[in-house]
């Protein structure tokens, strides 16, 4: 029994990877810059984009968002607020996006008019790991509020990641987080990923982050 449940897990993989696989030639032929946004329920996904679509405006660079959720549009109302492009990607019950969600996605946004596309995955630090969506890099977001252990119990989280970011920073003495601890559990797993410290509140270290992922 078990080599057929395998071998169905292997299929569902491949067949998403044919799929993402799709959307980054896409994005590519489009010139678009798509970055996954990674991390647990709540640990600033979204208050990251709200932070970045107008700082990259003034870059001169327009982004649009694709809002990952089980269920409703919270987080596409907040990102539509900051005037970018975005379209809301409900799941329904699965606690991850796909590459076939994403490729709908993609029809509805208008590509030729942005240049950035942050596609925010459903909170979970788990499920999302194993479906490539077609971005260029991914980006995990841990706050300190989450344990200055959430690195150690998620390896897999961070060596499939590019880019990490410790948000809420300005909670971390309130919560006893050790940001040190958390940033090497982080590189024990993934050595030389790049690391920023974030406060959304303040926008503090989110220019040090475009800096890395715009060039
Ligand atoms: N104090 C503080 N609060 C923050 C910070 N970043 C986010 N928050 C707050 O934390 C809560 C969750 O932030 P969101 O941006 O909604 O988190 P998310 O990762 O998008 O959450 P899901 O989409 O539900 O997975 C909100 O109330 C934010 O205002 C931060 O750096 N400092
Ligand atoms: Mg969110």
């Amino acid at each position: 029994m078990h080599h057929i449940d395998v071998s169905i897990e292997k299929d569902v993989f491949d067949a998403n990877n044919r799929l993402a696989h799709r959307n980054h030639h896409r994005l590519v032929d489009a010139s678009v810059r798509a970055f996954d946004l990674l991390g647990a329920i709540g640990s600033g996904k979204t208050a990251l984009i709200e932070q970045m679509v107008p700082k990259l405006r003034e870059r001169g660079l327009v982004a649009g968002a694709i809002a990952g959720d089980v269920y409703g549009d919270d987080d596409f109302q907040r990102i539509l607020a900051t005037g970018a492009p975005a379209v809301n990607a409900n799941t329904g019950k699965e606690c991850h996006l796909d590459a076939h969600l994403v490729e709908h996605a993609l029809d509805q946004i208008p590509l030729d008019a942005i240049d950035i596309l942050f596609i925010e995955n459903v909170g979970n630090m788990v499920c999302p790991t194993d479906f490539k969506l077609g971005a260029e890099k991914r980006i995990v977001v841990v706050s300190t509020t989450e344990g200055d252990d959430v690195a150690n119990k998620h390896p897999m989280m961070f060596r499939e990641s590019d880019i990490a970011v410790i948000n809420k920073v300005d909670l971390a003495e309130y919560v006893g987080c050790d940001v040190g601890r958390l940033e090497a559990d982080i590189h024990r797993y993934n050595p030389g990923m790049p690391v920023f410290k974030t406060n959304m509140k303040t926008g503090e270290g989110v220019d040090a982050l475009l800096d890395a992922i715009v060039e």
